[in-house]
C-alpha cells in the first residue's frame, strides 16, 4: 500500500497544465454555418453564402468573456460541418465563400485580436469529424486536419488551448469513420503550441463526461492511465443530434475515478483533470427560439461552484447570434456571474492566527492565508506542510472577532500532486464546535459552500485522510454571500447500473489499451 501511495504522489502537473489550473475557467463561441440555419448539427451541404452577420463585432464577444470573469476563450474555428471560419488552403467551404466582407473575412483573426486587446488567452476548437470535406474517411484527411492545425497554429498568435471533440455521426453520412491520426495531431500541437493544453479528446484535460454542467462531488487529478484512452473519450461522445446529449447526468463516467480504493486495481497513473463544458442556452449554437432559455444565475452558480470550486475547469459557452453578436440576455448573464466572482473574491476575511502541526522549515502555517502564485508557472510562491507524517491533522484559523461566512477556499500545491482524501470543517459555535462541512477531494481548487452561514470567530480543518502528508498553498475564509448550492438529484440505481455495465466495458478496452499502450506525447 505504502508503495502504491509513493507512485500516486509521484504524478504531477506539467507546467502548461498547472497555468490552466490557476485560470480554470474560459468562455467557448460556437460560431459558424449554423448559428445562421439554426441547426446544432450541419450537414456540410449548406450553401456558405448564408454566412451574413449583419453587425458582427468580436470585441463585444470577448469583452463579454472578460466580464464574466474568465480568462480566455475558445472558437470553434471548425464544427463538424467543415466550414472554416479562416480563409483556409484545404477547402474552398471556408469564410472566403461568404458574403462577409466580400470574402475577405476571417473570423479567427478578428476573435484572437480581440483576446489580445482584452489580455485574455485565445483557444481554437477544430472539429476532427468533418462532414464536408472529400478526403474525410480517408488517410489523406489526417494530412488535411494537421494542415488545418499548423495554419491555425502558425498565424494567429499563442494559442492557449486545443479542443478537440469526440463526437462523430460519421454513419449519418454513409461513411465510415476515419482512423485519427491522434498521435500525428498531438506531437504537431507540442511542437507549434508547447504551452497549449490538449482538451476532451487529448492527454492534458480530461472532458468531464457530460454536457449538462455537472462535476463529480470528488473530482481527482491522479486517474489510471485508461481515462485518456480516445477510443473511451470517443465512445462517450455524442453520436445523434438528438438534444438529449446534454441533458444527461453525472453518470456517463464513473462517479469516482480516483479514490484509493479506485486506483488500487490499476498500475498506470496520468494527471489530467476534468473540464465541465457546457452552454448557457440549452445549444451550443444560437437560436432565436433559445433567447428567453438562457439559465438563471442561480443555475450558473452551482455549475461554478461544482465545477471551478470543485477541482475542475469550467468552459463555459455563450454563442453569439446572426447578428454577430453575443444577445443581450447572454451579455446580462454573463456580467451577473463575473459582478459575483468578483464580490464574492473582495469577501475575504482578514485570519488573525493559524494553529498546525509543526511545519517543515520555510512552510510555515500563516504561508496559506495568502494566495499567491507566479502568473506565468502558475507555481505557487509559498505553501504550508507539517514537519511530520500523522494520523491526521489539525489547522485552526481564528479570525479574532465573530464573522458571518458561509464559504471556505482550499488549494493544495500540486507541485505534491493530490493528496488530501478527507476532510471536515468544524466552526465554535457558542462554545461548541460544530461540524459544517465533509468532503473528499481539495485538489488545485475547492470552494466550501456551506449549505447555511455560520457566524464564529474559529474555523478548524480537520485532515482526516492524506496521501502522505498533506501541502496546502491556502486556505480562504469568505463573508456569506447568499449562495446556497442545491445539490441536482440523481437516480441512484440507474446510476448503479449504468456504472455496472460500464465497469465491465472500461476492463475490455483496458485490457486492449495495456496491450497496445499509446504514449504520451510532451
Ligand atoms: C459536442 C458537439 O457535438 C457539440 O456540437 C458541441 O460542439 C460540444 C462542445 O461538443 O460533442
Amino acid at each position: 500500500m505504502a508503495d502504491s501511495v509513493d507512485k500516486y504522489v509521484s504524478v504531477v502537473p506539467e507546467a502548461r497544465q498547472k497555468k490552466l489550473q490557476k485560470e480554470n475557467f474560459n468562455v467557448f463561441f460556437h460560431y459558424g454555418l449554423n448559428t445562421f440555419t439554426g441547426k446544432e448539427w450541419g450537414d456540410g451541404k449548406v450553401d456558405p453564402r448564408v454566412f451574413n452577420p449583419s453587425e458582427q463585432n468580436t470585441d463585444q464577444w470577448v469583452r463579454t468573456a472578460k466580464e464574466a470573469g474568465a480568462y480566455g476563450v475558445i472558437l470553434t474555428c471548425k464544427h463538424h460541418d467543415g466550414f472554416c471560419l479562416w480563409p483556409t488552403s484545404t477547402t474552398n467551404y471556408n469564410i472566403s465563400a461568404t458574403p462577409y466582407k466580400n470574402g475577405k473575412g476571417d473570423v479567427v483573426r478578428e476573435v484572437s485580436e480581440s483576446c489580445s486587446k482584452f489580455g485574455i488567452k485565445f483557444g481554437i476548437y477544430l472539429s476532427p469529424w468533418d462532414r464536408n470535406h472529400p478526403a474525410y474517411s480517408t488517410q489523406e484527411y489526417n494530412d488535411i486536419y494537421c494542415t488545418q492545425l499548423t495554419e491555425l497554429l502558425e498565424n494567429y498568435g499563442e494559442v492557449f488551448c486545443v479542443w478537440l471533440d469526440g463526437a462523430c455521426g460519421a454513419y449519418m453520412d454513409g461513411k465510415e469513420k476515419q482512423e485519427y491520426d491522434w498521435e500525428r495531431y498531438f506531437a504537431l500541437i507540442r511542437k507549434l503550441a508547447p504551452g497549449a493544453c490538449i482538451s476532451n479528446c487529448g492527454p492534458d484535460v480530461r472532458w468531464v463526461g457530460n454536457e449538462g454542467g455537472f462535476a463529480r462531488e470528488s473530482e481527482w487529478n491522479v486517474v489510471p492511465k485508461f481515462a485518456y484512452d480516445i477510443q473511451t473519450i470517443e465512445d462517450n461522445s455524442q453520436k445523434a443530434d438528438d438534444g438529449k446529449f446534454a441533458k444527461k447526468g453525472a453518470d456517463v463516467v464513473f462517479s469516482d475515478l480516483g479514490s484509493r480504493k479506485f486506483l488500487s486495481a490499476y498500475d498506470n497513473f496520468i494527471w489530467y483533470p476534468a473540464e465541465v463544458d457546457v452552454s448557457v442556452r440549452p445549444g451550443w449554437f444560437y437560436h432565436k427560439s433559445q433567447d428567453g432559455m438562457v439559465r438563471s444565475l442561480e443555475s450558473l452558480l452551482r455549475i461554478y461552484y461544482t465545477s471551478v470550486g470543485g477541482n475542475s475547469l469550467l468552459l463555459l459557452n455563450f454563442p453569439p447570434d446572426r447578428r454577430g453578436l453575443i444577445h443581450d440576455n447572454d451579455v446580462a448573464l454573463a456580467k451577473a456571474l463575473g459582478r459575483h466572482i468578483a464580490e464574492s473574491e473582495k469577501q475575504l476575511i482578514t485570519i488573525k492566527s493559524v494553529y498546525a502541526p509543526k511545519a517543515e522549515k520555510g512552510c510555515s502555517p500563516e504561508n496559506m492565508t495568502e494566495y499567491s502564485y507566479d502568473k506565468t508557472t502558475g507555481d505557487p510562491l509559498s505553501y504550508y506542510t507539517p514537519e511530520e507524517e500523522k494520523e491526521d491533522y489539525r489547522i485552526e484559523f481564528r479570525l479574532g472577532q465573530k464573522r458571518k461566512l458561509n464559504r471556505i477556499r482550499i488549494v493544495e500545491n500540486t507541485a505534491f500532486s493530490q493528496r488530501i482524501e478527507k476532510f471536515a470543517l468544524y466552526a465554535e459555535i457558542n462554545g461548541k464546535s460544530k461540524k459544517v462541512y465533509e468532503g473528499n477531494t481539495v485538489g488545485y481548487n475547492r470552494i466550501c459552500v456551506l449549505r447555511k452561514a455560520v457566524v464564529t470567530d474559529s474555523l478548524t480543518l480537520i485532515i482526516k485522510e492524506c496521501r502522505k502528508k498533506p501541502y496546502i498553498e491556502f486556505v480562504g475564509i469568505y463573508e456569506d454571500n447568499g449562495v446556497v448550492i442545491k445539490k441536482p438529484l440523481f437516480s441512484a440505481l440507474k446510476r448503479w447500473l449504468h456504472e455496472k455495465s460500464y465497469k465491465l466495458y472500461i476492463e475490455k478496452e483496458n485490457k486492449k489499451y495495456c496491450k497496445n499502450n499509446p504514449t504520451r506525447v510532451g
